[in-house]
């Protein structure tokens, strides 16, 4: 009888080790297509851009990011108001159950302020995720060159509809 209880309590602590490991948002959400904006010398700013895909029955979302090329790393999406293209900060990047959100330009995207250099081609920005839970994701995203049109609206489409008025 001891002998049981005590592989009862073996089976329960295993058990419940591996329910917290399941349960971390980093350990549920994968992480691809991860890229970050091409930017000549002299840009302040840049963005990077992912697939966030989360296998889990529970909703997850990103609450802040952080990168190693930028002074500060914020969470932003694009909305239209009066016909134009405006950027806002935003608290948390919701990732659905079973389900998947793409940071994309022109939508939502890590906002890379304060570069501590260009961003050439070929380069690549380390960039962690903290989710709603306290846990981290690394990932490594390669600098890509984006088409102008989108580079355009994810470069401030406000300044650009302004100008034009
Ligand atoms: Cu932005």
């Amino acid at each position: 009888m001891k002998r049981l209880i005590f592989s009862l309590f073996t089976a329960a602590a295993v058990l419940s080790g591996g329910l917290v490991f399941a349960a971390t948002a980093a350990d549920e959400v994968t992480v691809t297509d991860a890229y970050a904006r091409a930017v000549p010398p002299g840009q302040p700013n840049s963005a990077s851009f992912m697939l966030l895909s989360n296998a889990s029955t529970t909703a997850h979302a990103v609450v802040a990011a952080e990168s190693s090329v930028s002074k500060v790393s914020e969470l932003h999406t694009h909305t239209m108001s009066e016909g134009m293209m405006k950027m806002r900060q935003v608290e948390r990047i919701e990732i659905p159950a079973s389900g998947m959100t793409r940071l994309e330009p022109g939508g939502l995207h890590v906002m890379l302020i304060g570069l501590n250099h260009d961003l050439q081609p070929g380069d690549e920005v380390a960039i962690t995720l903290t989710f709603e839970d306290g846990s981290k994701r690394g990932i490594t995203a390669p600098v890509r060159m984006l088409q102008m049109k989108k580079m355009q609206q994810d470069m401030g489409g406000m300044e650009h509809g302004r100008m034009s008025q």
